[in-house]
């Protein structure tokens, strides 16, 4: 039995967010996937019933940032989290825009558009019976309907939605042409949580050539993948 195992769905941010940080830090894991009805065993796993969940030997970690902390104490090198206290500062709110307010357009994205959705309830249903996909497919749009107005996102038209984003992207373009990385000179916390959200958005959204089109970020996601390919 593997020393390390994820509980994930693979298509979740906060799962890919994960499984880069176990790649930077060359950790050899298995994964535990929860697709289609499946999902419903991860409320037996936490209270929060969200993935990812971390088994380390014999503890269980819940919450990316967590995981993150955990494992930089367990395994320093290669660092996530700068020594300066300036750039961990600024490593960890970038962490946090990220997972609390980024994700929340990736969540838009894809469960707000048919093309996107499509793509998704096959890898959120994979290896699993017909049935769960017509199932999770018929569900996800509602709940995430209901998530996203009550977070906000849900209310605005997606021309403002998507007005916003690419706000967000001309500001992440003008830090990237900066410096290298989002928080400091070398690769973060910050550069792992932000790409996670933006590729689970290259994965099924048609924003994918729009995206791309900003330079920086395009070579910078390049880069990430290139220090950490997951
Ligand atoms: N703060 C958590 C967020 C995890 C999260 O929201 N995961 C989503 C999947 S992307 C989830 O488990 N959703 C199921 C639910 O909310 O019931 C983290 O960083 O791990």
């Amino acid at each position: 039995m593997s020393r390390i195992i994820l509980h994930q769905w693979e298509i979740s941010p906060f799962c890919l967010k994960v499984r880069k940080i176990l790649q930077y830090k060359q950790l050899v894991y298995v994964t535990k996937n929860y697709n289609g009805l499946l999902a419903l065993r991860v409320s037996k796993l936490s209270k929060s019933a969200k993935l990812p969940m971390l088994k380390y030997e014999g503890d269980w970690i819940q919450d990316s940032s967590d995981i993150a902390e955990f494992l930089e104490r367990r395994h320093p090198q290669p660092a996530l989290f700068p020594s300066d206290p300036q750039q961990q500062a600024q490593a960890l709110l970038w962490e946090d825009w990220a997972d609390e307010s980024l994700y929340w357009y990736e969540v838009y994205f894809r469960f707000m558009d048919q093309r996107a959705l499509q793509l998704s309830i096959p890898m959120l249903c994979a290896d699993r019976p017909r049935f769960e996909a017509w199932i999770i497919g018929s569900l996800a749009p509602i709940i995430y309907r209901q998530q996203l107005r009550a977070q906000g996102i849900g209310r605005l038209t997606r021309d403002r939605v998507e007005t916003k984003f690419f706000q967000h992207l001309d500001r992440i373009e003008v830090v990237l042409s900066q410096q290298p990385w989002l928080a400091s000179h070398e690769l973060t916390i910050a550069d792992i949580a932000v790409a996670a959200q933006l590729e689970e958005i290259l994965r099924t959204s048609a924003l994918k050539n729009r995206i791309l089109a900003y330079p920086k970020l395009a070579d910078w996601l390049t880069r990430i993948n290139y220090s950490n390919p997951v």
